[in-house]
């Protein structure tokens, strides 16, 4: 038996539950904090047989994985001849990925 621990963007945490679930997992969602960042994001502990780590994975790197986002709410930089300080230029960023920890369970009970 294994734990799965993916550390996932907050806005990511419920997608991927939701699909982890879909496929028979028992998942865990803890509310955690990035270190460095300071940033709110999720960690999933995804309790799972051997022979089914790599296809968690695969489902957290497709629902998670790294990807391109045109954001239009991004504050521009103030030009010094406009007074609008704040305009909505589409730009692309990279939103996503996942940080992953597979262990071994020493030993399961359940109440
Ligand atoms: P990532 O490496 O993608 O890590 C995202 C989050 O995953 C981290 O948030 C942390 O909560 C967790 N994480 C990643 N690697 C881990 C590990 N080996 N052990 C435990 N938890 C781990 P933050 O700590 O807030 O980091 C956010 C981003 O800042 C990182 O993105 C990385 O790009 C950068 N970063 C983190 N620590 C850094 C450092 N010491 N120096 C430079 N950049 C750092």
């Amino acid at each position: 038996m294994k734990i799965v621990y993916a550390i996932v963007g907050s806005s990511d945490g419920t997608r991927v539950t939701a699909v982890l679930n879909e496929h028979g997992y028992m998942v865990t969602r803890l509310a955690t904090t990035g270190g460095f960042l300071k940033k709110g994001n999720a960690t999933l502990m995804i309790e799972t047989e051997k022979e089914r780590v790599d296809e968690a994975i695969h489902l957290i790197e497709e629902t998670c994985g790294k990807r391109q986002k045109i954001m239009c709410d991004l504050p521009a930089p103030h030009t010094g001849t406009m007074s609008a300080g704040f305009a909505t230029i589409p730009t692309e960023v990279e939103v996503g990925g996942a940080t992953i920890f597979v262990t071994d369970v020493e030993r399961f009970e359940k109440f």
